[in-house]
């Protein structure tokens, strides 16, 4: 969903433009359910003055979940979780150098009192990032469950559907 079909529920931000391979699939996943998002690159450390007003803004803007991804010294979600109460999902992104250990170490250690849910590095945990923001939305909006209930439902019919590893 564009920026302008609704106004956004979730937030997608990543630290660089390089982040996007990895969390186009958060994106495709959203898409595929429905939920409206606005996608955004802010970095923690080229564009702090824009981390800050994003995560300033986000409740007051009816954003429901930020979904942000990050590699390396990935201090986004957890900066970003500093400065709202909007829950933060944080992807670690995987990096070159040592293979996203390091954002996921980044990402996922954070201290008591300010939370940042942790998903898998790379593809899988930027998926699982839109379909745990889906999940949380849910309640609310029967359009995102029965997405996710009919999205589920396709899941468990296409492993019945192909159980012969040979073929
Ligand atoms: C992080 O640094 C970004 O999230 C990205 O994963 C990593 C590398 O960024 P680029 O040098 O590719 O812009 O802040």
């Amino acid at each position: 969903m564009t920026d302008t079909a609704h106004a956004p529920l979730v937030g997608l931000v990543m630290g660089s433009r390089s982040d996007w391979e990895t969390m186009q699939h958060a994106a495709a996943r959203l898409e595929a359910m429905g939920v409206p998002h606005e996608v955004r690159v802010v970095s923690a450390h080229r564009t702090p003055d824009v981390l800050f007003d994003y995560a300033a803004s986000a409740a007051g803007r009816g954003l429901r979940a930020i979904i942000a991804g990050a590699g390396g010294a990935a201090h986004l979600p957890g900066m970003l979780a500093a400065k709202t109460a909007v829950p933060v999902l944080g992807v670690p992104v995987q990096s070159k150098a040592l293979n996203g250990m390091d954002s996921l170490l980044s990402i996922v250690q954070m201290p008591a009192g300010v939370p940042v849910a942790t998903f898998a590095i790379g593809q899988a945990g930027a998926a699982n990032a839109a379909l745990f923001a889906a999940a949380m939305l849910a309640p609310e909006y029967p359009a995102v469950r029965d997405a996710l209930d009919a999205f589920r439902i396709r899941q468990t019919e296409d492993v019945a559907d192909n159980d012969d590893p040979r073929k």
